[in-house]
């Protein structure tokens, strides 16, 4: 590499004419240390029989993440996504014959904003807005995701895969083959680029333990006080996965209270790789949004394909979801397909 980079330099200073030629590639310099950028592209359609219109398209995920050492010891990140705020989500009333905005479905596109310090080996102290540390599928990157949207425990009660403001201590501790990674949290606990609303910090702690190859388990607990009227949520989480080859299952459960109900939820997801490029999973989800009322309970069984292009980096994934309800059934089944790039 080196020497072919030497011998084109030779060459363009043997041609001076060669000088106005514009270089075929340019390099981004750091203004200080070294910067890695990354993206993400989802691309997606949803049929849905209980919505209205049944299908759209849909830009899910453009994320744009820059991150760097400034020395070995101090690192960030930044994490944009301008696909979470959409034109559509604008509401407008009707005042004196006059069209009036009411609200922005605004969210910020500020997604992750990070400073790592890293004084020793085994443990790092993060600062900024990330994923509080809660909920396995949650936290896992969303370009590696088995289904193309995740369970219940994340995508309805959002007490995983959800971004707050504060700082996290995480330790990295291993013991022959075991590792254990403990968590502990403070955020302001009111989401998204939020200043606090009130003197309650939201608390979160999650423990790791890698025992042998393949064998991950782990537990949660949050606790929290919304808004200027203090609602409480609290919930407490479990997970658990085993891979053995071409295979994995694994599962979470969680059980807690949040917008003043009572809930739980729990999913159980098996995959197999049946060819290099191609993934089959299954994913039994059950949630119940408030377990002091009768027939409420919903489930969500998916079945997915996944074939991989080149692995994460550009996959094609297909979803059926069969929506079941413990009360009335109604036809709301969901058939998702995904096309990314990760790069
Ligand atoms: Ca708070």
């Amino acid at each position: 590499m080196a020497g072919t980079f030497i011998a084109k330099a030779q060459t363009t200073q043997a041609a001076p004419a060669a000088e106005a030629i514009k270089p075929e590639t340019e390099s981004v310099k750091a203004g200080f240390g070294s910067v890695k950028l990354n993206g993400l592209l989802q691309g997606w359609y949803q049929y849905d029989e209980g919505a209205d219109p049944k299908g759209t398209f849909r830009l899910r995920r453009a994320e744009i993440k820059l991150s760097g050492d400034i020395i070995p010891e101090v690192a960030w990140w930044l994490m944009f996504d301008p696909a979470t705020v959409r034109e559509d989500t604008v509401r407008s009333t009707s005042i004196d014959d006059a069209s009036v905005v009411t609200s922005v479905g605004r969210k910020s596109v500020l997604q992750d904003f990070a400073i790592r310090l890293k004084p020793v080996e085994t443990l790092s102290l993060d600062v900024g807005q990330y994923k509080i540390p809660f909920g396995m599928e949650g936290l896992k990157s969303s370009s590696k995701l088995d289904f193309i949207d995740r369970a219940a425990m994340f995508s309805r009660f959002k007490w995983g895969d959800r971004r707050d403001i504060g700082a996290t201590l995480r330790g990295d501790f291993h013991l022959g083959d075991a590792a254990i990674r403990p968590e502990v949290g403070v955020y302001n606990g009111e989401g998204q680029n939020r200043l606090d609303a009130n003197g309650h910090k939201m608390t979160v702690g999650r423990l790791v333990l890698n025992p042998v190859t393949g064998l991950h388990l782990g537990a949660a607990h949050a606790n929290n006080k919304v808004g200027a009227d203090e609602t409480k949520s609290a919930h407490t989480g479990f997970e658990a996965k085993y891979e053995i080859g071409p295979a994995s299952v694994y599962g979470e459960y969680a059980f807690g209270e949040s917008e003043g109900k009572n809930r739980r939820t729990y999913y159980i997801t098996a995959t197999c790789n049946v060819l290099d490029d191609l993934q089959l999973a299954a994913r039994y989800d059950w949630f119940d949004p408030d377990t002091d009322k009768d027939d409420d309970a919903q489930t969500e069984t998916t079945v997915g394909v996944n074939y991989f292009i080149a692995g994460n980096n550009a996959k094609m994934q297909l979803n059926y979801v069969f929506r079941g309800e413990e009360g009335d059934s109604i036809n709301n089944d969901v058939l998702r397909a995904n096309l990314q790039v990760s790069f």
